[in-house]
């Protein structure tokens, strides 16, 4: 699944382009994807599982589990799914998700199957759409326009 969603990423690219569709609903397209094989092989794994931990570190008791999996329902609500979205993006922790976060989050999605320049370009495109307050990087705010504006990824 993680090699197909990189040699369809070049092909949905074209579509999308061709669509005139949003950068940052190609974005969410290709994390909802990504969310459909959650379970077999997440890049993310280790990342979630500190973002849930008590500890930040990835040491997860039993009750950590249980809100993780509660979170990851189909049931939980909308601002739940996107706060912890939000938590696991932002890699450095510093409650936005800037540039390098972003990078990050692209880089594990595709397996490193893009160029620098490809990354830096998607990521530029996604921080521009979404960045309300133009300063560069993306608070909780702005993240949760952004999904509003691409319902694939709440899905
Ligand atoms: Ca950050
Ligand atoms: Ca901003």
């Amino acid at each position: 699944m993680g090699l197909d969603l990189c040699h369809n990423f070049a092909r949905e690219r074209s579509y999308f382009e061709r669509a005139k569709v949003s950068w940052s609903r190609l974005f969410w397209r290709i994390l909802f994807k990504k969310k459909m094989c959650f379970m077999q092989d997440n890049p993310f794994r280790q990342r979630i599982a500190e973002v849930f931990s008590e500890d930040g570190e990835g040491n997860m008791t039993l009750d950590d589990f249980l809100d993780m999996f509660s979170v990851l329902s189909e049931m939980a609500p909308r601002d739940l799914k996107a706060y912890y979205a939000f938590k696991i993006y932002d890699f450095n922790n510093d409650d936005f998700i800037c540039k390098s976060d972003l990078e990050k989050t692209l880089n594990k999605l595709t397996r490193n199957e893009l160029t620098e320049d490809e990354v830096r370009m998607v990521c530029e495109k996604v921080i521009d759409e979404a960045d309300l307050d133009n300063d560069g990087r993306l608070s909780l705010e702005d993240f949760q326009h952004m999904i509003m504006r691409a319902p694939d990824f709440i899905r």
